[in-house]
């Protein structure tokens, strides 16, 4: 399965994608093989509230890069919705136009099914399709919250939606959002109010700028309409000038790379912990007597969950090693 991916067999990437996304054991050996071949590619992160416009520039993208020869993959992920068969059918709807493009692979990807949490499985279908050597590979994700902004860290340029009717970036200033966007895009600018948009994040960015960060990245704020096509060049050509700056300052892109490597492996570990936590999905034996006591009030529940820690994840490393 490693030779055919590696040969770009795009059925048996997605049958790879599928398992990483159950998060069995066995796709562990696979996944190391995988990450040695990567690299290469162009990850890029587009997200946004729901309805922004996300799906709509992700297919004018994947235009803009079919036409200068690139090959494409899209990862679609819905984090909110536990069955989201409609966004994702939408979603589908809106890249349709590429189905018939060998050169181009969409995969859309929910929560619902998902052991150890969707950034991770995120991660695993970026190690398999950096290695079937896509060019660019772009993920597009409602932006939202934390768990947004954990899939995002997949993304070495992350472009940050925004529309006049979503638009309030004092929100998503609040919500930590704005941080991590690397290109600012008010979408709908055929709809009244965005101006009043563009302005605000002009100001929140200038203030980024005041903090010290002159030299690094300069975030900029493209107008656009997805739906016509707008600005979309314009963008296109700044995710390329966000590849050409980490090129230029290769201190600056190994410091991202080791930082979002570094919650990688966070996210992994977490998940780790919490399979050998629950292991066993009641007491041991050993444990019986000690929630007894915790029961009777002799203990407290957090003593019980040191036991428990103490019992599964300590020692459970301690007995496989
Ligand atoms: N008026 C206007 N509508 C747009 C524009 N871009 C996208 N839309 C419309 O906005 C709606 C939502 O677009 P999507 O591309 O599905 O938005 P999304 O952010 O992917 O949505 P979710 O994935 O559901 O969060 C669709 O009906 C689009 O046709 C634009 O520039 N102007
Ligand atoms: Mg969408």
């Amino acid at each position: 399965m490693v030779d055919a991916v590696l040969a770009r067999n795009t059925r048996v990437g997605a049958q790879l994608i599928t398992r990483a996304e159950s998060g069995t054991a066995a796709m562990r050996p696979v996944l190391q093989l995988l990450y040695k071949h990567g690299g290469g590619a162009r990850v890029v992160g587009i997200t946004g509230p729901p309805g922004s416009g996300k799906s709509t520039l992700v297919d004018q993208l994947i235009g803009w890069f079919r036409k200068r020869g690139l090959r494409i993959a899209v990862v679609a992920v819905d984090p909110s919705s536990p069955i989201s068969g409609g966004a994702l059918l939408g979603d589908r709807l809106r890249m349709s136009r590429h189905d018939g493009d060998p050169e181009v692979f969409i995969r859309s990807m929910a929560t619902r099914g998902l052991l150890g949490g969707l950034s991770k499985a995120v991660g695993d279908a970026v190690t398999i399709l950096d290695a079937m050597g896509w060019n660019v590979i772009l993920i597009e994700t409602v932006g939202v919250g934390q768990s947004e902004i954990d899939i995002v860290r997949h993304a070495a340029c992350v472009v940050l939606l925004q529309t006049a009717s979503s638009g309030d970036a004092v929100q998503m200033g609040k919500a930590g959002v704005l941080e991590i966007g690397d290109i600012f895009v008010v979408n709908k600018d055929d709809m009244s109010g965005s101006g009043r948009i563009v302005s605000a994040l002009n100001e929140m960015l200038g203030r980024r700028i005041d903090h010290g960060e002159i030299g690094r990245w300069q975030p900029t704020v493209v107008r656009a309409e997805a739906i016509t096509g707008k600005g979309v060049a314009e963008i296109a050509e700044l995710i390329g000038r966000r590849f050409d700056y980490l090129a230029d300052h290769p201190a600056a892109a190994r410091a991202q790379k080791i930082s979002q490597l570094h919650a990688r492996a966070m996210e992994i570990a977490e998940q780790m912990i919490g399979a050998r936590l629950c292991m066993e999905p009641g007491p041991g034996s050993s444990q019986a007597k000690l929630l007894v006591d915790v029961l009777e009030r002799k203990e407290d529940p957090y003593a019980y969950a040191e036991a428990l820690f103490h019992d599964r994840v300590e020692n459970g490393a301690r007995s496989s090693t």
